[in-house]
């Protein structure tokens, strides 16, 4: 096992992954820009770097300065995180090239994920189940383009194969916008991502956004740990996370599951993955895979007891996966509400002191934050400043639980999102589950405030 390990990350993931380390007798060493220097995570970690100034692009996205900071306090594998450099192939290709270990999957596999195209050919090979479409990058030309669309039947949608996430898609419902909104898709990608490439799907109009969480060590031992629905979001954004999600047959989660697992075995996948799937009307639909630990793990770890982060730094120290598929059971039900400093209902963004923290607690409730009162949440980063985490026996023991946790919280001197969160917990379509990734921004249209 590592004796060392860098943390490439800061807030609540770079906390999560030290606790982590610090359980392993791993120790951790953090790196933080001049805005996150009086953080309490980086004073509490065995060693600390300033890795550059507030700005991202000089401190948690400059390469150099992240690998002389393994260097110079002799680390041996490097953790991401999420966001920042953390599904950059050429990054894990430097931290391998100077001799440590990325704690992720291997550069090869993280960039065939980042090219939406490529991602999308190696799962149809695998037997992954894909949203009707294009046949690898669309062609350029108008009269293959139509053909294609028939074929399809519209709506479509373009998507920038560098895209992901949302970035660089259109919707298109009439031959007549088509050849217009192909090179407008285009021309747009060629500018955000260097890669004019796009490919094209038909349109599901009232999808969940459903997730499957795998596993996988370097023995290609693969487990799959059930689902999350991530379909409560706004422009992209998550705002709460459940799992399992609701009303989604056992059976057809373990189906899919399994052509998950059997992909990673497959292309050599190692660490934790996610696979994105639309679902609608009962079948599941492959858009996307990240190759990172996501923001929502947590809801994982709390209905099937695997601790996500630690078997990520085992499986990338060499170690076998410690738990076979069969061993892997649900228990439960787990919710997630994403804490931001922001308005809770005009999202503008809400830095500044934190005068008052005073976190929820109780059975079945986990709090992953790094914030405490007298915490200044600086203006350059995510607006998210932790995560309330439920798991009760039932969806609505969980969904009691979390309004309990919410009365709770205290969090004075910023807004937050909170206000919100109460009130989709007390809201009688989100109560029933299984609402679509419409209908939040639906919601927020009717509730104006
Ligand atoms: C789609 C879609 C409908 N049909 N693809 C948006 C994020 C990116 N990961 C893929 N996205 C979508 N792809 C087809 N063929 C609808 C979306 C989409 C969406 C997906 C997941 C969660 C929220 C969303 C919000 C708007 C659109």
């Amino acid at each position: 096992m590592f004796k060392k390990i860098l943390i490439a990350n800061r807030g609540e993931i770079a906390l999560r992954i030290q606790r982590a380390c610090r359980e392993m007798g791993i120790k951790a060493v953090m790196v933080y820009s001049e805005a996150d220097r009086d953080a309490k995570y980086v004073k509490l970690a065995d060693e600390a770097v300033c890795i550059g100034p507030a700005a991202s692009a000089l401190s948690y996205l400059n390469m150099p300065a992240l690998i002389s900071a393994a260097e110079v306090t002799d680390a041996e594998a490097i953790h991401p995180g999420y966001g920042f450099l953390s599904e950059n192939a050429d990054f894990a290709e430097r931290v391998e090239k100077s001799g440590f270990q990325f704690i992720g999957p291997t550069p090869e596999n993280i960039r065939m994920m980042g090219d939406k195209v490529s991602a999308k050919q190696a799962m149809i090979k695998a037997g992954v189940p894909c949203v009707p479409g294009s046949e690898g990058e669309l062609s350029d030309d108008p009269v293959v383009i139509k053909r294609t669309a028939k074929a399809v039947g519209y709506p479509v949608i373009i998507k920038a194969a560098g895209g992901g996430g949302g970035r660089g898609m259109r919707v298109v419902h009439t031959e007549a916008a088509l050849i217009n909104a192909v090179q407008m898709t285009k021309a747009e990608a060629l500018a955000a991502f260097s890669n004019g490439a796009v490919y094209m799907e038909k349109y599901l109009q009232n999808p969940r956004h459903i997730e499957i969480q795998i596993l996988a060590d370097k023995f290609k031992n693969v487990v799959y740990l059930g689902e999350r629905d991530c379909s409560m979001q706004r422009r992209h954004q998550k705002v709460l996370e459940e799992a399992p999600a609701p009303g989604i047959p056992r059976k057809l989660i373990e189906r899919i599951g399994e052509r998950c697992a059997a992909a990673c075995k497959k292309i050599g996948y190692r660490g934790a993955g996610t696979f994105e799937f639309l679902y609608e009307n009962g079948e599941f639909y492959f858009i996307e895979m990240n190759t990172r630990v996501q923001v929502e793990h947590p809801v994982t770890e709390l209905i099937t007891g695997v601790d996500i982060v630690r078997t990520q730094i085992m499986v990338a120290a060499g170690e076998k996966l410690p738990f076979a598929q069969r061993q892997i059971s649900i228990h439960g039900h787990a919710i997630e509400c994403r804490i931001n400093a922001e308005d809770a209902y005009k999202f503008t963004p809400s830095p500044g002191r934190i005068t008052m923290w005073h976190p929820p607690g109780g059975p079945g409730v986990r709090v992953d934050s790094h914030v405490y009162t007298n915490y200044y949440v600086p203006p350059n980063y995510d607006s998210m400043v932790g995560k309330i985490i439920v798991h009760g026996d039932t969806r609505e023991q969980a969904m009691a639980r979390m309004r309990t946790a919410l009365l709770e919280t205290v969090i004075e001197g910023i807004n937050t999102n909170i206000p919100l969160h109460r009130e989709l917990m007390v809201d009688a379509k989100f109560m029933a589950g299984g609402t679509n990734i419409h209908y939040l921004e639906e919601w927020l249209s009717q509730h104006k405030r």
